[in-house]
């Protein structure tokens, strides 16, 4: 059997112990067989360290190499996060672009594979994560290699309209065509690209989304990111007995609560969902004194000057809001910048009645079939979906609402806490069952089978 090498920009080795907020890594992780390669980023910055670093733990083997401060400002605060996020996020208003950061990423990518060259095998299957390292396929074959290679992308794809907007635009696109595979999400997603291949590249899909670029076959999937939505089960379960749990029922005095978990991050929609419960508050003042959102919000991409801005302004927000309504025993939202454990946050989904999750695009959202997962078969909560998040597409029993309507948002918070116990249970069985059937083995599998010579 060929070997499976997984490459992404940051490699989550088991021995880390803090806790990280971040969808790539927990979904990996959780679907990693013994015998595989993950090959990245160590997450240290220096001078050392151009041959990477070799660990084991429970079968797998983790490579990492280090990147200089110049090089991680360049590929990584700059062009990936400053560039790419805020384009492939439909925000062509943040996008900043200097062509300087756009060569360090080419370099980095350029690295990447040079690093990872020596480690292959001739019958590996590469599979390459996410769009900070678009180009190390190309950058692979350049240097000859002949292994299967496929990526995914874990974001969204835009349409031709909004990709031309980014100067390299094309270039990336051409750099996608080195790999055998490339997979998304949703159909959504996996349309845009084949819609901009056939806009830039000029060459025609098959009706099943493959296409032949310069000599070469690229086939297209779609492949939905899921969780091991048993494992969080069991999780909120247990630490729905636990202490901090007892601390938040305690703290809620049998009112009900509205739960958000997110990284601090624009494309997440937390000032458009603030400004609905806003709108909650002052439409449908019965749920006064009633109701308490929490979010909890990872800081995120601190050196990107955007994400401060953001925090700023976020700060001021919760502080308006909770100026105008609070009492002295009730406040309406209570707010956490930083990363809570997997067992806090799966106890405390499942004591929410409401599950907040209104990006204003997403990928996928993991968060939102954690949601569904944490809840208890007897009382289970309502979950509130953007229709812009790549998990609307398969959980549609979820009350699905356009984020940039703070009324249809704050209408939606009033049917879910409003909502009798048995049209709870029947949207929950629906949900329930999507999200079980998805695992991240499934996933793996998946994109594994397309691979496959
Ligand atoms: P993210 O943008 O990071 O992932 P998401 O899919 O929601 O978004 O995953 C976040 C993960 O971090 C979840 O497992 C969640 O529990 C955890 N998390 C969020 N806030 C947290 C907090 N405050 N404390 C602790 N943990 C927290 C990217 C894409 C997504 C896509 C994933 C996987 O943007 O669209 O679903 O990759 O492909």
């Amino acid at each position: 059997m060929s070997r499976l090498v997984i490459v992404s920009n940051r490699v989550q080795i088991p021995t880390e112990k803090a806790p990280r907020a971040g969808g790539l890594a927990v979904a990996l992780g959780s679907g990693l067989v013994p015998g595989t390669l993950w090959f990245g980023w160590s997450g240290k910055r220096g001078h050392g360290g151009r041959t990477p670093t070799l660990h084991e733990a429970q079968g797998v083997t983790y490579a990492t190499i280090d990147v200089t401060d110049k090089e991680y400002h360049d590929y990584y605060v700059g062009f990936s996060n400053g560039a790419l996020w805020p384009l492939l996020h439909y925000r062509l208003d943040f996008l900043d672009y200097a062509r300087g950061q756009y060569a360090g990423y080419r370099h980095v990518n350029a690295y990447f594979a040079e690093a990872l060259q020596p480690l292959l095998k001739e019958d590996d299957l590469v599979w390459i994560h996410d769009y900070q390292l678009f180009l190390v396929g190309e950058a692979l074959r350049a240097q000859g290699a002949r292994q299967r290679l496929g990526f995914f992308l874990h974001i969204p794809f835009v349409p031709p309209e909004i990709l031309d907007a980014m100067p390299c635009g094309r270039d990336l696109l051409r750099g996608l065509c080195a790999y055998d595979v490339v997979g998304f999400h949703t159909d959504d997603h996996r349309h845009a690209f084949l819609s901009c291949v056939q806009t830039f590249l000029g060459v025609s899909p098959a009706e099943d989304g493959s296409f032949v670029y310069e000599g070469r076959e690229v086939r297209t999937i779609s492949d939905p990111i899921g969780i091991d939505a048993e494992e969080f089960a069991n999780i909120a379960a247990r630490s729905s007995r636990g202490a901090e749990v007892r601390r938040i029922r305690e703290s809620l005095f049998s009112r009900a609560l509205a739960i958000g978990a997110d990284r601090l991050d624009y494309s997440k929609g937390l000032p458009n969902r603030f400004r609905a419960f806003d709108r909650l508050l002052d439409r449908f003042p019965e749920h006064r004194g009633q109701v308490s959102m929490l979010q909890v919000a990872a800081r995120s991409r601190e050196d990107v000057d955007r994400y401060l801005q953001l925090r700023r302004s976020l700060d001021r927000l919760v502080g308006d809001i909770n100026g105008r309504y609070s009492e002295f025993d009730w406040i309406p939202i209570r707010y956490m910048t930083r990363a809570l454990t997997r067992k806090s946050l799966a106890g405390f989904y499942r004591v929410a009645r409401v599950g907040l999750v209104t990006p204003l695009r997403d990928g996928m959202n993991l968060v939102a079939k954690e949601y569904i997962a944490a809840q208890s078969s007897a009382d289970p909560g309502v979950l509130i979906l953007s229709r812009f998040a790549g998990a609307a597409e398969e959980l549609k029993e979820a009350l699905i609402v356009n984020p940039f309507d703070a009324d249809e948002v704050a209408e939606a918070i009033n049917q879910a806490l409003t909502m009798e116990l048995g049209e709870r249970k029947e949207r929950w069985q629906a949900l329930r069952e999507r999200v079980w059937a998805g695992t991240p083995q499934r996933f793996t599998e998946t994109f594994m089978a397309a691979l496959r010579p």
